[in-house]
């Protein structure tokens, strides 16, 4: 365990770490009453999913559900989005003034799904370009390497690489021409992978590029719940291409100007 910081701690060292590393973790940068919350709201999610959802396993066992904007689904995820600490630290982290939000998300592996995360990054499934892009990924149950724990390669963020997009779930929905991404388990010597046991409340930020993936969920008695908000600061451009994750809606902006809109709102300033 590296790069482990107290939310109080947030600081330089914090920053520093972000930018070398690619990816930090913060302990619980959100109150249990927010954790509880979240909670409540990803059982109404699965209970009744937006049609951005995915509830499905790629070549395996168990439940990978996912659903995209949520907070356009379930209105009341706004005040997390807005009032919660998360929005401070994107900014705090990408030294940005301004922080669009690209989309909020749930992850949710129950138990005994052995579906993996596919080893990828984020910034080419999205219309999006700049350096500033960032994925909170915050816990709200107890995890464990055996309940499915993200692991981060640190330092992939300044590869100077992109990679090709990999559907998570479906049949490969992605064409751009970009080299797959390396096998990351062939190299697993070479490379500094960092992973992070979390209690209910602690966060990972990682980097737009920062390569990463998670086993599936061993564990029978534990789900594997994240709420995760995607980032853009104020150098990020819209930048729509064929091929890309499903966005909500077409946001009606031109390409090569700002993300503000109604599908990418600004949260700060
Ligand atoms: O939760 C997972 O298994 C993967 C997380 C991830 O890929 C992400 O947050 O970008």
């Amino acid at each position: 365990m590296t790069n482990d910081f107290d939310a109080d701690a947030l600081g330089q060292a914090a920053v520093d770490a972000y930018r070398r590393d690619g990816i930090v973790c913060l302990r619980q940068a959100f109150d249990p009453d927010q954790v509880a919350f979240l909670r409540d709201v990803a059982a109404r999610d699965m209970a009744a999913p937006s049609r951005m959802s995915n509830d499905a396993t790629r070549d395996g066992t168990g439940r990978f559900f996912s659903d995209t904007f949520v907070h356009k689904h379930i209105a009341e995820l706004g005040g997390i989005v807005r009032d919660s600490r998360a929005a401070d630290v994107a900014c705090a982290l990408m030294r940005t003034k301004k922080v669009n939000l690209i989309f909020d998300q749930f992850l949710i592996k129950a138990p005994g799904t052995s579906t993996r995360t596919v080893w990828h990054h984020d910034a080419t499934y999205w219309p999006v370009a700049g350096d500033m892009v960032a994925t909170l990924w915050l816990a709200l149950d107890p995890v464990t390497m055996e309940s499915g724990a993200v692991e981060y390669v640190k330092g992939s963020h300044r590869w100077g690489q992109r990679y090709k997009a990999e559907s998570f779930i479906d049949k490969d929905l992605y064409k751009e021409d970009l080299p797959p991404v390396p096998d990351i388990e062939a190299m697993r010597d070479e490379l500094d992978i960092v992973a992070f046991e979390m209690a209910p409340g602690d966060c990972t930020i990682h980097h737009g590029l920062t390569v990463h993936g998670a086993p599936g969920n061993a564990r029978d008695d534990l789900w594997r719940r994240a709420y995760v908000m995607r980032w853009a600061g104020e150098d990020v451009t819209y930048n729509p291409r064929p091929n890309l994750q499903p966005m909500l809606f077409d946001p009606q902006i031109p390409a090569g100007g700002p993300l503000d809109s109604e599908l990418f709102p600004v949260i700060r300033p």
